[in-house]
C-alpha cells in the first residue's frame, strides 16, 4: 500500500502494512484516541470504507469499449428556455459482457443521458418518477435556486407511495425517530426543475439526493452528466469534438444474480436507511467502470486530449496517473476544477479525486507509437482496482488544439478580509439516534434546524477539519482554498471547487460569496454513505 500525500513532489512515501485497516478498527480507534489518533491511522490508509467482493466472473480488463453517453435532445427551445423530459425507471443493462444488470436509470441507460447547455440559457428538466421509491434531483455544482436545487425533503413521489411516510424517517439506530420537515415540497409523479445556469462553463453532474437514501440510488445507477459551455471556452483552441472525452468513474459490485450488490439493510429502499456494519464508512466495488463500462479500452489519435473526470464513486477515491506500456508517465495538465477553467494550466504528474470532484484536463497522446497503450491506474488501488481504463493510440493525426497560457481572467480573487464571518466547521464519526454517524460540528442532519444562516453578498471564511475522509460539498456556490493543514494550497486545489477533498486529520480553509439566490440549501460529506448517516447541514441564504 502507499501514502498517499504530497502531489508536489510527485513521489509518494511507500509504507508497508500487513491489511489495510478495517473501518471498524479506525472508528474504535476515533472514539477511544480522538482525531490525532484517528488521523495518525489513517493516515496510512489510501480509502475510508470496505470493499465488497463481486460474485460474478468479472472480464479481463482493456477490452470493452468506452461507452460515451448520448446527449438528450430538447422536446423544445423555444422562448429563450430548453426544455428536457427524463423519466426514472428500471432498466436492465449489460455492464459486464453476457451479465444482466437491473439498474434505477435516467432515461434507460447509465450514465444517464448527458445534457449540453450554454451558459445563461435556461434548461427546464421535467422528471418523471417511474421508479418504486421517492426520488429528488439534484444537479451538482449548479447556481439554481432553491426551489430547483434538490432539497433531500423535496420528494417527487411516485405512483401509489402513501402521501404520509415522506416525512417519516427510521434511522440507523433503529424505528421509532421521526423527522418532519414542514418545508418540504413534494410533488408526485413528476418535477419540473429549472436550472438558469448563469455560470462559469464547466461540467457538472445530476444524481439523486433523497433524504436518507442519496448512496444506494445513486449506487443503483441515478446520475448523468450536465455540460456548461460559452464562447469564450469555445474560442481558445483546446481539444474538441471527438477529442473531449467525458470520463465519468465508479466503483461496483456485482452480485450472483448479475445485480449490483450493496449492503443495504433495506434492500428496497423503501423504509429503513443505512448499510451493514463493515460499510458504515463508505462502500467500496471492486469493479472499476468508465461511463456504466468495465476498464474500458478507447481507440484514439496520436494526439492532444481533453479529459473530463468526474469521480461519481460512493466513497471510493482516485490517484490517477496515465502510464505507456513502457513505463513512461504521461503529464496531466489541467485546465479546469470543478467550477470551470484555471487561471492558468497546472501540470500533474497524477492526479487525486475525491467523490465528485471533477478535473479538466488535456493529456498529450502524440509521443505514443500507433499501436501503444495508455494505462490509466489508480495509485490507491489494489489488484483489480488498480486498473481504471486505457487507451490505444489507433493512427497518426494532425493537430491545432492548443492549451493557452492564460485560461480564465474571471476567477473570484476574494481575499481573506473580505470575510465577514469565520466559521468553524468539524467532519467527525459520532453518536446518531442511538446508532453510529456521520455528524458536521458534533449534529446529525436534521431539516428543521438551522446550521448555517448566512446574507445574500456575505463573504466567508469556514474552516473545515476531519477525522477520516471527508469530501466536502456546497450546494449553490463555488469557493477557494485558501490553506491546507495551515498551510498553502496544493496545485490540486487551484481553481474554483464545489468540492474539497479532506484527508485524515487535516483541516482546510475555503472562501466563498454567498450570491445568487436566497434559500435554503446544503453543505453535507459526498461520500455518499456518510451523507446518508447524518453529515449534512442547512445552509440557509437570507
Ligand atoms: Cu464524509
Amino acid at each position: 500500500m502507499r501514502e498517499p500525500y504530497d502531489d508536489r513532489s510527485g513521489r509518494a512515501r511507500t509504507v508497508t502494512r500487513r491489511r489495510a485497516l478495517g473501518i471498524g478498527g479506525a472508528l474504535g480507534l476515533v472514539a477511544a484516541g480522538g482525531l490525532s489518533a484517528s488521523a495518525a491511522l489513517a493516515r496510512r490508509t489510501p480509502f475510508t470504507g470496505a470493499e465488497l467482493r463481486s460474485a460474478v466472473p468479472l472480464p479481463p480488463a482493456f477490452q470493452v469499449p468506452l461507452p460515451l453517453p448520448s446527449v438528450l435532445a430538447p422536446v423544445s427551445t423555444s422562448g429563450g428556455v430548453d426544455r428536457y423530459e427524463i423519466t426514472q425507471r428500471e432498466a436492465t443493462v449489460e455492464i459486464l459482457p453476457g451479465v444482466r444488470t437491473p439498474l434505477w436509470t435516467y432515461e434507460g441507460s447509465f450514465p444517464g443521458p448527458t445534457i449540453e447547455s450554454r451558459r445563461g440559457r435556461p434548461v427546464t428538466v421535467t422528471h418523471r418518477n417511474d421508479l418504486p421509491v421517492p426520488t429528488v434531483v439534484h444537479l451538482h455544482g449548479g447556481r439554481t435556486p432553491a426551489g430547483s436545487d434538490g432539497y433531500p425533503t423535496d420528494l417527487v413521489l411516485p405512483e401509489g407511495w402513501p402521501d404520509a411516510v415522506h416525512v417519516t424517517r427510521t434511522g440507523p439506530g433503529g424505528p421509532g425517530h421521526v423527522m418532519h420537515d414542514p418545508r418540504a415540497v413534494v410533488t408526485r409523479l413528476s418535477r419540473d426543475y429549472t436550472f438558469p445556469l448563469d455560470q462559469r462553463p464547466t461540467l457538472l453532474w445530476y444524481h439523486d439526493h433523497r433524504m436518507d437514501f442519496t448512496a444506494p440510488a445513486v449506487w443503483r445507477g441515478l446520475a448523468g452528466l450536465h455540460v456548461v459551455r460559452d464562447d469564450a471556452e469555445d474560442s481558445l483552441g483546446l481539444p474538441a469534438g471527438r477529442r473531449e472525452l467525458p470520463l465519468m468513474i465508479v466503483d461496483r459490485a456485482f452480485a450472483a444474480d448479475g445485480g449490483l450488490d450493496y449492503p443495504a439493510l433495506d434492500p428496497t429502499s423503501r423504509e429503513r436507511p443505512g448499510v451493514r456494519e463493515p460499510y458504515l464508512a463508505g462502500v467500496l466495488g471492486d469493479v472499476i467502470l468508465v461511463n456504466g463500462a468495465p476498464w474500458p479500452v478507447h481507440e484514439i489519435d496520436a494526439a492532444r486530449y481533453r479529459l473530463r473526470v468526474l469521480n461519481a464513486s460512493n466513497a471510493r477515491h482516485y490517484e490517477l496517473e496515465a502510464i505507456t506500456d513502457d513505463g513512461h508517465r504521461l503529464d496531466l495538465v489541467q485546465i479546469g476544477a470543478d467550477q470551470g477553467l484555471l487561471a492558468a494550466p497546472v501540470v500533474h504528474r497524477f492526479l487525486p479525486i475525491a467523490p465528485a470532484e471533477r478535473y479538466d484536463v488535456v493529456v498529450d497522446f502524440s509521443g505514443v507509437p500507433v499501436g501503444g497503450r495508455v494505462r490509466v491506474v489508480n495509485r490507491l488501488g489494489s489488484g483489480r482496482t488498480r486498473d481504471v481504463m486505457a487507451f490505444r493510440v489507433a493512427r497518426e493525426a494532425t493537430d491545432d488544439s492548443r492549451i493557452p497560457r492564460v485560461l480564465s481572467t474571471d476567477l473570484p480573487t476574494w481575499r481573506r478580509s473580505d470575510a465577514v464571518r469565520v466559521r468553524d466547521l468539524s467532519f467527525r464519526t459520532g453518536r446518531m439516534h442511538g446508532g453510529h454517524g456521520w455528524l458536521i460540528g458534533g449534529l446529525p442532519f436534521d431539516p428543521a434546524r438551522s446550521d448555517v444562516t448566512t446574507g445574500l453578498g456575505d463573504v466567508e471564511v469556514w474552516r473545515l477539519i476531519a477525522d477520516v475522509h471527508h469530501p466536502v460539498h456546497l450546494h449553490l456556490v463555488g469557493f477557494r482554498v485558501l490553506s491546507r493543514r495551515d498551510r498553502p494550497p496544493l496545485p490540486r486545489d487551484a481553481g474554483l471547487k464545489d468540492t474539497v477533498s479532506l484527508r485524515p486529520g487535516e483541516s482546510v480553509e475555503i472562501i466563498t460569496r454567498f450570491d445568487g439566490y436566497r434559500g435554503r440549501y446544503l453543505f453535507h460529506c459526498h461520500n455518499a454513505e456518510h451523507e446518508d448517516m447524518g453529515m449534512m447541514a442547512n445552509l440557509e441564504i437570507v
